[in-house]
């Protein structure tokens, strides 16, 4: 077994192995965990960081004392571990005052409180070192169609992001920030429901250089959508600046599993990619202990989602290094996909000259060629079942 160690970049949200296990149908299963505590498992077990939302570590409404309380521990866990905080993220989605939302809620004294907190939150990233700051807009969305003008809404948010920017600019703060896209839950829509979704609304902001996407394995996976097409056409607009990873079964709710235990076959070709494409960010988990889980069940799906990620990094560098994927990838043609359609200088002029490509081109003999695309990816799934 492979052993995780920082270098690897293993980070996890306090609130995902913090999580106590209430449902909407049943109570907490396990008792509070510290944030020390949290920072000494997770750094026993290798992992190299600790993300929070402000009220992970602050209760909401908590006064200045028991704040630099709260902050002065974390520090001393980070430094008595070498753990870091590469990415803080502001909850708006917990307290009434938000049940319609934080920047997008219909009630403009909200959303005025939601940037407040999110700037203050903006502030204490910068103090501890976090680079990425992620912004999960849950409870940004509708039940009912009449109840939210979501053109008026996009305007709000585009607002809410272009003061953020213009703060971190102001501030000199290194900080860009990464939009977390989801189709529903806990809203029944969720504005920037995909990563497509949230793509094109980067592209209208002011400083659209300084925000891009964090995308989630199980929120695209709710959406019926591929998530490795979802973050190569991230990385193609140059926009992965954070990835949550987790597993999900299907189209159902959202059940932040364990990185593999959803769709192992896209959890292979996911590291495959990230492992290849140049990502040198956070590999985060944003998955949830099973309800089941005591204390010790915690620390081993923690343990699991690193060995997960180490298992499908060795297993996608078998694939790359075996020859006979090199031929099969070639007699897929997978590699010709790099070569331009048109040649060096060549326009629709050269291009409607060329006899080759058309006049004399035989469809009917390119249409007879096999791809051979089910013999690649059985060779895929061996390397990934070590059958061979
Ligand atoms: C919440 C959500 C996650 C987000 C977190 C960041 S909070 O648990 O389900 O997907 O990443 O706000
Ligand atoms: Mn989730
Ligand atoms: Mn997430």
């Amino acid at each position: 077994m492979p052993t995780p160690t920082p270098a690897d970049r293993f980070s996890f949200g306090l609130w995902t192995v913090g999580w106590q296990a209430r449902d909407p149908f049943g109570d907490a299963t396990r008792p509070e965990l510290d944030v020390v505590e949290a920072v000494e498992r997770l750094a026993e077990r290798g992992a190299w960081g600790l993300t929070f939302h402000d009220d992970d570590l602050i209760p909401f409404g908590a006064d200045a004392g028991t704040r630099d309380k709260q902050i002065a521990r974390l520090r001393d866990a980070l430094t008595a571990t070498g753990m870091t905080v590469p990415m803080i993220t502001t909850n708006l989605f917990t307290h009434p005052v938000f049940k319609d939302g934080g920047f997008t809620s219909n009630d403009r004294s909200v959303r005025r409180f939601a940037l407040r907190k999110v700037l203050r939150n903006v502030e204490l990233a910068a103090e501890l070192g976090a680079r990425t700051f992620v912004l999960w807009g849950g409870r940004e969305g509708s039940e009912y169609d009449s109840a939210k003008d979501v053109r008026a809404a996009l305007d709000r948010y585009r607002e809410a992001m272009d003061l953020l920017c213009q703060f971190v600019l102001d501030r000199g703060i290194d900080l860009r920030f990464a939009i977390e896209p989801k189709p529903n839950e806990p809203r029944g829509d969720i504005l920037l429901p995909t990563v497509g979704h949230a793509l094109a609304f980067i592209s209208g902001l002011a400083h659209p250089e300084m925000v891009g996407v964090n995308p989630e394995v199980g929120h695209e996976q709710m959406a019926g959508l591929n998530f490795v097409h979802g973050i190569a056409q991230a990385l193609w607009h140059g926009k992965l600046f954070h990835i949550d990873l987790n597993g999900q079964r299907g189209i159902k709710f959202d059940q932040d599993l364990v990185f593999g235990h959803g769709d192992l076959v896209n959890a292979f070709s996911l590291v495959d990619l990230l492992e290849n494409c140049g990502y040198d960010g956070p590999r985060h988990f944003d998955y949830k202990p099973s309800r089941t889980e005591d204390i010790t069940g915690v620390w081993d799906s923690a343990a699991a989602n690193m060995q997960m990620y180490l298992q499908l990094k060795e297993r996608a560098a078998a694939f790359r290094a075996d020859p006979e994927v090199a031929e099969a990838l070639a007699t897929a043609g997978v590699p010709d996909l790099s070569t331009p359609t048109l040649a060096p200088g060549e326009g629709y002029a050269e291009l409607l000259a060329d006899r080759s490509a058309f006049e004399d081109f035989d469809p009917d003999a390119a249409g007879r060629r096999g791809y051979g695309f089910v013999r690649l990816h059985q060779l895929a799934l061996d390397h990934l079942m070590r059958a061979w």
